[in-house]
C-alpha cells in the first residue's frame, strides 16, 4: 500500500486520530441553539502529517482518488473543492482566528465510514486541527477550552470553506468526547457536560444501522430546514427557538409550525433523556428515541424509507427504541437493544431490507469512545 514516505518522500512528524459520532438524541437542534446528546464512536479518521516551512499544503487520502496541492494563501471559501476543503479549511480558519500556522503534508490513512451519517467530515477536520495544533505549538489541544477553540475552527472550515451550513455538534463531539460518556452540548452558551453512558453495564447495546444510502448535507434540504427554523424564530420575535413554548409554536404559519414543533419537542426530549441517564435509568430512554424519530420523520421530514424501515424492524425484533441519527435523508439509524437480542435484531433488520429490495445494511455496535488524540 502507498504510504506517506512514498507519496511525500519524507517521514510524517506524527499521526493524529479523531472519532465519528452517533447522536443519541437532540437532532437538528444544534443550529437552533438547542441541546444535543451525542457520543463519539470507536471508528476514527487518522491523518499522518508533517509540518512544512514554505507555506505549501499537500493533501492526499487513501480513501479518495483526487489530491490537492497549493499554498496557504490558495485556501478560502470554496477552495479547495471536495474532501480536501475539510482539511485545508482548518488551516484557513486557524489563520483567520490569528494563529500562526505553516504548510503541511497530510495523508488520510483511515476514515470514519464516508457518507454514513457518522460525521466523517468532522473527524477529518478535528484530526487535522489537532495535528496542526501540535505541530505549530498553538497549545490548544491540552485543555477543554483550547479544544473548544479548535472545534470552532473546524466548524468555520465546514461553514466558510466547504460551504455546508452545519451546526457544530459533530465537531464539538469529535474534539471533546469522553469514553464511557455521552456529551450534553448546550449549543446556546457553548458549554458541555459528560453524562455517563455505558449501555453494556445496563445489559444493552446501541446498534448502528447504516442504510448505505449516502446522504449529502450540501444538497439543499439541510439548508432549507435551517432557514425555516430561523424564519420561525424571527416570526416569534426570538433570537432562536430555544425557549419557545408549544403554545407559541401553534401561532406560526402552517409551513413553519411542524418544523418549529420538532425543535421545541426535541429539546424537551433531550432534557428528559439526560434526567433518565443521570438517574441510572438508561433502559427507559427507548420511548424518547422513538418519539424523536417520529418527530424527525413527520414534523421535520428528514427521514427516508430505509431509515423508517430500519427503526421499525429493529423495534419489532426487540429494540427498546430506535431513531435515525445525524442529518438524515439516508445515513444511519440507531437502536437500543438488550445484549442478548443484538443478533436477532440485526438479522431481522437485514431480512426486512432484503424483502424491501434495499441494499444490505451495515450493522455494528457503537462504543462511547474518547475524542481526538495523537496516536504516535
Ligand atoms: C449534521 C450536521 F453536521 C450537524 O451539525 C447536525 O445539525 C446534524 O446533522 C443533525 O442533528 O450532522
Amino acid at each position: 500500500m502507498t504510504g506517506f514516505r512514498e507519496l511525500f518522500e519524507r517521514a510524517p512528524d506524527g499521526r493524529w486520530a479523531a472519532p465519528g459520532r452517533v447522536n443519541l438524541i437532540g437532532e437538528h437542534v444544534d443550529y437552533a441553539q438547542g441541546l444535543c446528546l451525542p457520543f463519539a464512536i470507536a471508528e476514527r479518521t487518522v491523518v499522518e502529517v508533517a509540518a512544512r516551512d514554505d507555506g505549501r499544503v499537500r493533501l492526499r487520502s487513501l480513501a479518495e482518488d483526487d489530491d490537492w496541492s497549493g499554498t496557504l494563501d490558495d485556501i478560502g471559501p470554496a477552495s479547495p473543492a471536495g474532501w480536501a476543503g475539510y482539511a485545508a479549511g482548518v488551516l484557513w480558519a486557524l489563520r483567520r482566528a490569528g494563529h500562526e500556522v505553516g504548510g503541511i503534508d497530510l495523508l488520510v490513512t483511515d476514515t470514519v465510514p464516508l457518507g454514513a451519517g457518522l460525521s466523517s467530515s468532522a473527524a477529518l477536520e478535528c484530526s487535522t486541527a489537532l495535528a496542526v495544533d501540535d505541530l505549530f505549538g498553538l497549545g490548544l489541544g491540552g485543555t477543554p477550552s483550547g479544544r473548544r477553540q479548535l472545534a470552532a475552527a473546524c466548524i468555520s472550515a465546514e461553514n466558510d470553506v466547504v460551504g455546508a451550513a452545519t451546526g457544530g455538534m459533530d465537531q464539538a463531539t469529535s474534539m471533546l468526547a469522553v469514553a464511557g460518556n455521552a456529551l450534553l452540548l448546550d449549543m446556546r452558551d457553548g458549554t458541555d457536560r459528560a453524562v455517563p453512558f455505558t449501555p453494556a453495564d445496563a445489559g444493552l447495546a446501541v446498534l448502528v444501522i447504516d442504510t448505505r444510502v449516502r446522504h449529502r448535507l450540501a444538497d439543499g434540504q439541510y439548508g432549507k430546514r435551517r432557514a425555516a427554523v430561523e424564519k420561525a424564530a424571527a416570526a416569534l420575535g426570538r433570537p432562536s427557538l430555544r425557549d419557545v413554548t408549544l403554545a407559541e409554536v401553534t401561532t406560526l404559519d402552517p409551513e413553519l409550525l411542524p418544523r418549529a414543533r420538532h425543535i421545541v419537542t426535541e429539546i424537551a426530549r433531550v432534557r428528559d433523556a439526560v434526567a433518565l441517564l443521570d438517574a441510572g435509568r438508561l433502559a427507559e430512554i427507548g420511548p424518547l428515541l422513538d418519539a424523536s424519530h417520529a418527530s424527525l420523520a413527520h414534523d421535520y421530514e428528514v427521514s427516508s424509507d430505509e431509515l423508517d424501515l430500519a427503526c421499525w424492524a429493529a423495534r419489532r425484533a426487540g429494540a427498546l427504541g430506535a431513531r435515525m441519527t445525524g442529518g438524515g435523508f439516508g445515513g444511519s439509524a440507531i437502536a437500543l437493544v438488550p445484549l442478548e437480542q443484538t443478533d436477532t435484531v440485526a438479522s431481522e433488520v437485514r431480512t426486512a431490507f432484503a424483502e424491501a429490495g434495499y441494499r444490505e445494511p451495515e450493522i455494528r455496535a457503537a462504543e462511547p469512545s474518547a475524542g481526538a488524540q495523537r496516536v504516535s
